[in-house]
């Protein structure tokens, strides 16, 4: 086993990773910019290293100072996260050849899977099914032509894609020819690839992905589903697992499971990865593309498992056999994360970073907190703003749902903004109780109830407030059906009073 592991990353995950490595007795190398000396991950490893100024491209995007950094303090593996250079293929190919073990698949794996074209091909030689398209990029005339034979709608995709980017959906003809300029320059903007390929569009879908994990000899289980179907702009804001579908049709865990198990080992897969699956109101499901790292989400696999997959990666990477059999895994309870972003629900949810001057976090029966703030901190404006996540665990779906309303009503991060209190409207909402879930449902549920507006004035939210307060304290005003615990005015008011 390594001794030491350097981790190229910050934030949450770096802070996450380190906690595995202590368990495992592995000493841990914090990488860090100028926007991170005072950052939670510096502070938790047990050495750390200036790599370069804040931007990332000077600093956590830097393969040779990266390299550099494991070479200085001899660190033997490198963990990178996600985001940052997690599925960079030349970056898992130049730490391979500075004898230095990439914890994640090979670059060969990572390539294969990149270009969504190519990941499209690998999956159909694999008999995972797609959704009906082009498995090379197409020209404005070929794109035409399947419209022809396919009918509309149809969305437009980048070759080098992901995140929807460079991504249009088209209704009829008429829009065809500059939605394809739109996409393809959009593309060439955020890729530096113009390459656009078309498929048939897949209405209201939900978005299932599936864990799998697999060892350097061969062996590979999946380790079931996420339900991702919570989104908003392309990013995800709260995961869950087992998803309520598949609980509904189990079949599609093994099925699902199987496709995307050969997809994997197609691509000569080894590492965590997760197989992304489109499903669509016939239950029918297509593969979409595969990420070839840890994903922010894997807490809530972890949660339903009983598994680290942090302690798994660093196993695997240093040779070790997976010792599970597909049989062996088991999936108890429910699990729910909210991703508590440094953001302004009331202002578009545009990024809110500042000084942390109060924090208290959940606690309890079935509450985990991945994060890295602290009382004191300055969140950066470089990076994203991800705080923390908050996964909560319980026997049913019902109970982690109430659990999570408990777990965010105990939360309490004063001097930024953050989405905090928007989770609470979506988890009380029928929509989501029910489990009716597609990946327009946060569009849909803001055309519902009206977007969350800020205090007009602050003075007269206090004098309701305090109206409010004494009508419930005289038992005429009926109670909330959730428990929502004290009132922000009356817990501030009692935390000055502690001080
Ligand atoms: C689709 C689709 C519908 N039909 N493909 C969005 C990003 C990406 N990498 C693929 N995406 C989609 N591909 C077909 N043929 C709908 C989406 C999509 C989506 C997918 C996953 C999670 C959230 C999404 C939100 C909007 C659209």
């Amino acid at each position: 086993m390594f001794r030491k592991v350097l981790i190229a990353n910050r934030g949450e995950i770096a802070v996450r990773v380190m906690r595995s490595l202590r368990e495992m007795g592995i000493r841990s190398v914090a990488v860090f910019s100028d926007a991170d000396r005072t950052s939670m991950h510096v502070r938790m490893a047990d050495e750390a290293e200036h790599i370069g100024p804040s931007p990332s491209a000077e600093s956590y995007l830097r393969i040779d100072r990266i390299l550099d950094a494991a070479r200085k303090h001899g660190a033997e593996a490198i963990h990178p996260g996600y985001g940052f250079l997690s599925e960079n293929a030349e970056f898992a190919a130049a730490c391979e050849d500075a004898g230095i073990v990439f914890i994640g698949p090979s670059a060969q794996s990572i390539r294969a899977m990149g270009s969504k074209t190519a990941a499209r091909r690998t999956a159909i030689a694999a008999g995972a099914p797609v959704v009906p398209g082009a498995d090379h990029a197409t020209t404005l005339e070929e794109t035409r032509e399947f419209a022809g034979s396919h009918g509309f709608p149809i969305l437009l995709k980048a070759v080098a894609g992901g995140g929807g980017k460079g991504m249009r959906r088209v209704d009829a003809e008429g829009e065809l020819e500059s939605a394809y300029r739109n996409a393809s320059s959009e593309a060439e903007r955020f890729f530096r690839d113009p390459a656009i390929y078309v498929e048939k569009l897949v209405e209201r879908p939900r978005h299932i992905e599936i864990q799998v994990i697999g060892d350097r000899h061969g062996n590979m289980v999946h380790l079931g589903e996420r339900e991702c179907s919570i989104q908003r702009r392309h990013q995800k804001v709260m995961e869950e697992c087992p998803s309520p579908l598949v609980v509904l049709h189990p079949e599609m865990r093994q099925a699902m499971g199987e496709a995307a198990i050969r997809a994997a080992c197609a691509a000569g897969y080894y590492n965590a990865g997760t197989v992304e699956f489109l499903v669509d109101e016939k239950r029918r499901f297509y593969f979409l593309e595969m990420n070839t790292r840890l994903q922010v989400e894997h807490p809530i696999t972890e949660l339903v498992t009983g598994l680290d997959l942090v302690k798994l990666q660093v196993e695997i990477a240093a040779g070790a056999r997976l010792h599970l059999r597909q049989e062996q895994i088991e999936w108890r309870g429910s699990a729910i994360e909210c991703r508590i972003y440094a953001e302004d629900p009331y202002n578009d949810f545009l990024p809110f970073p500042g000084k942390i001057t109060r924090l208290t976090r959940p606690m309890g029966p079935g509450v985990r907190v991945d994060g890295c703030m602290y009382d004191g901190w300055t969140v950066p404006m470089e990076y994203d703003p991800l705080l923390a996540k908050l996964v909560v665990w319980a026997a049913r779906r019902e109970e982690a749902t109430d659990r999570m309303i408990r777990a965010l009503s105990e939360y309490d991060v004063g001097g930024i903004r953050t989405n905090i209190g928007f989770f609470r409207q979506i988890l009380e909402d029928a929509g989501f109780r029910a489990g009716h879930l597609h990946t327009g449902f946060i569009e849909e549920f803001f055309a519902r109830h009206r977007k969350p507006l800020p205090p007009r004035d602050l003075a007269e939210v206090a004098a309701l407030t305090a109206v409010l307060h004494t009508l419930a304290r005289n038992g005429s005003a009926a109670e909330p059906r959730t428990a929502r615990g004290p009132s922000p005015w009356l817990a501030a008011g009692r935390s000055d009073l502690l001080r």
